[in-house]
């Protein structure tokens, strides 16, 4: 039935969760999954929950809550990010007041500048494990969320800011010729896992994908629009308040009807994950520790720095 259908997708996204409700007390009380006391303070009231990177306003006469990333310089995906993340996600996909989420930079010009390389650079191989842990549950918690999901992109998104913007069910880009999106990884000598690539095919199909991943294409934004792997472009002032009048369009479909045709397009590709995360965390492992792509990514960030200078 529709109800059975909608009530899966729910306890697949409970079953892929690592914060249940109870696991949020012990995060609250400063506990994190990772063993070590979490320095994130959390600021929990009737409509607002804020922590260090991300700001959460959930609009209790409209439902709709709206995510920002204040985490500077780029807002990059570091552990404690991803973590804060799932959190809030996991948070509003629980609460019944909240039907939609528009995620959104804080920074300006930069809406994610992707995983945080750092927590990739000469770490130890439990730190990188408990990384990727992080990195896959924040994507499970964004491409399985049952709300209507907006990128309102703000700035430049590269690699994993740009797969948290596929993982939305609608993306409206500023119009700034000096912003770019894409999965650049191979640029770094790296390469998307596989659900990235997978996020990126339902996004844009097979052959824009295969050039844009092997070629680590960062589109500008008449591209990005042209390839669909954006839906809007609109001047930069206009990108919230788009996100908002959209959001409103979206929230017309009734829940269920709409979160069960969600479901039936994303499904398959959350269950390939779950069928193997183990595997993905030691292939991730294995790769980072080799010492050809951790050379790879230092001479990234060196030229991320002298690029600055
Ligand atoms: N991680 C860590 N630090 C970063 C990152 C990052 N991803 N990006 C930028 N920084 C740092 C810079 O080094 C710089 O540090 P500092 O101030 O100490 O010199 C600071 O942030 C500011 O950076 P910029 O001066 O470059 O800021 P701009 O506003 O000029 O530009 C950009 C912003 C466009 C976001 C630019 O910083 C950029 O292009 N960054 C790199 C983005 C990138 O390539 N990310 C890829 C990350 S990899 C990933 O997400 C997927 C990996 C998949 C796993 C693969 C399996 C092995």
């Amino acid at each position: 039935s529709i109800i059975s259908s909608a009530d899966k997708m729910s306890s697949v996204l409970r079953h892929c969760t690592k914060f249940t409700p109870s696991g949020f007390g012990s995060l609250l009380s400063g506990n994190c999954s990772h063993g070590r006391t979490c320095a994130l303070q959390y600021f929990v009231s009737s409509n607002r929950y804020s922590s260090s990177k991300i700001k959460v306003d959930l609009d209790s006469s409209n439902g709709v809550a709206i995510m920002q990333f204040q985490s500077p310089p780029v807002n990059s995906l570091s552990l404690d990010f991803l973590t804060e993340f799932a959190i809030n996600l996991e948070k509003l996909e629980l609460d019944r007041g909240c039907r939609g989420v528009i995620i959104t930079s804080a920074q300006p010009k930069v809406f994610s500048a992707g995983l945080d390389i750092l927590e990739m650079y000469q770490k130890s191989p439990e730190h990188y494990t408990e990384f990727w842990k992080a990195v896959q549950e924040a994507w499970l918690k964004l491409y399985g969320s049952t709300k209507v999901t907006i990128a309102a992109i703000n700035g430049s998104s590269p690699a994993g800011g740009c797969l948290l913007a596929m993982c939305c069910d609608y993306r409206i880009m500023a119009d700034n010729p000096r912003y770019s999106i894409g999965l650049n990884e191979t640029q770094l000598g790296i390469v998307a896992p596989f659900w990235f690539k997978d996020t990126m095919l339902n996004v844009v199909g097979h052959r824009e994908t295969e050039k844009g991943l092997q070629l680590g294409l960062l589109y500008s934004t008449p591209e990005a629009l042209k390839v669909g792997l954006v839906d809007e472009l609109v001047p930069e002032d206009k990108v919230l308040s788009t996100a908002t009048e959209t959001m409103t369009k979206w929230l017309a479909i009734p829940d269920h009807a709409r979160q069960i045709s969600k479901s039936m397009m994303r499904k398959p590709t959350i269950d390939k994950l779950l069928a193997n995360r183990e595997a993905d965390i030691t292939n991730f492992v294995n790769f980072t520790t080799k010492d050809s792509i951790q050379k790879s990514l230092g001479v990234y960030m060196e030229m991320l720095k002298k690029r600055k200078s």
